[in-house]
């Protein structure tokens, strides 16, 4: 599998959060949220990753309630108004999750890889739906306090293995796994780079591999630009050359123009026909 034979799928982000690291408060409003989603799918987002939780580093968490409260809303309102896209719950609670699939959702987007709730499994494997698993090292409040390993895409591919096995032994068929390599969760820039570039041994695992390194900090640290609103050059530069090394799904917040540099970049590698985007992974 590599960029010239696999669709790509751009998965814009709404967070119904006051805190995300990068759009904290914009959103939290459903209407706004809901009108963000269209614009984003609008510019060409297949998938919608729906999320009311932030992870930022040091990130506490939330109650399911309020979740709920924050997400339920902006997926009803978008199931409606935006039925050809996929709505994605990022959520590592499976009563989230469950409220999400029911009311139209059919990925569950999971930064713990099904270890942050025991029932998430099973509930995904009774349903329809897909699950992205994304490695993480530790969990928000911690992950970015000296994070070590001995080969971070050695040990970030075997607990990807590890997770889909998980996953498949508890009924979630290979076809409906997404991997993730959790670009910024437990890892150092170096840690990211790295990760960039062999991210070609993720993609030979199987799966589709998903990335989010949209407007993180690593980018600040390269390029010396604090604000995460003027990271969409670094964040198009990191989807490009993913995409070259066989990287199909691209989770980001600014969609128009990573839409517009990957079906650059994959016309320069097949023949052009149309967007290089489709409306299923
Ligand atoms: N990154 C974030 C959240 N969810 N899910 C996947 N699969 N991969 C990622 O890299 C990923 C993710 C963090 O970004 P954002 O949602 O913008 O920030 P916050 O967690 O502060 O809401």
């Amino acid at each position: 599998m590599n960029a010239r034979s696999e669709p790509v799928t751009l998965m814009g982000v709404v967070n119904v959060t006051p805190d995300s690291f990068s759009d904290g408060g914009r959103y939290l409003d459903p209407n706004k949220a809901i009108a963000h989603g269209l614009k984003l799918a609008a510019e060409g987002a297949a998938i919608l990753d729906v999320g009311g939780e932030s992870t930022r580093p040091g990130s506490e968490g939330v109650p399911a309630e309020e979740e709920l409260h924050r997400v339920m809303p902006v997926i009803e309102g978008l199931a409606d108004a935006a039925p050809a896209a996929r709505i994605s719950i990022d959520t590592s609670k499976a009563v989230v999750a469950q409220a999400a699939l029911g009311a139209g959702a059919t990925l569950v987007n999971d930064v713990t890889a099904l270890r942050g709730d025991p029932e998430m499994a099973h509930l995904i494997a009774d349903s329809k739906a897909d699950c992205c698993l994304m490695h993480m090292l530790g969990d928000p409040r911690t992950m970015q306090i000296n994070p070590r390993y001995d080969d971070v895409v050695d040990e970030v591919k075997a607990f990807l293995e590890q997770r889909m096995q998980f996953a498949i032994d508890a009924g979630i068929p290979a076809q409906r796994i997404l991997l993730d390599p959790g670009i910024g969760f437990g890892k150092t820039v170096e840690h990211n780079l790295e990760l960039l570039r062999r991210i070609d041994e993720l993609v030979a695992l199987g799966r589709p591999v998903v990335i989010g390194t949209s407007r993180k900090s690593f980018l600040g640290r390269l390029t010396g630009r604090s604000d995460p609103e003027e990271r969409i050059a670094g964040t198009v530069a990191t989807c490009v050359m993913a995409f070259e090394k066989g990287v199909t799904v691209f989770r980001v917040h600014d969609v128009a123009p990573v839409h517009d540099a990957l079906t650059v970049a994959a016309a320069t590698v097949a023949p052009w026909t149309t967007s290089p985007t489709s409306t299923t992974r």
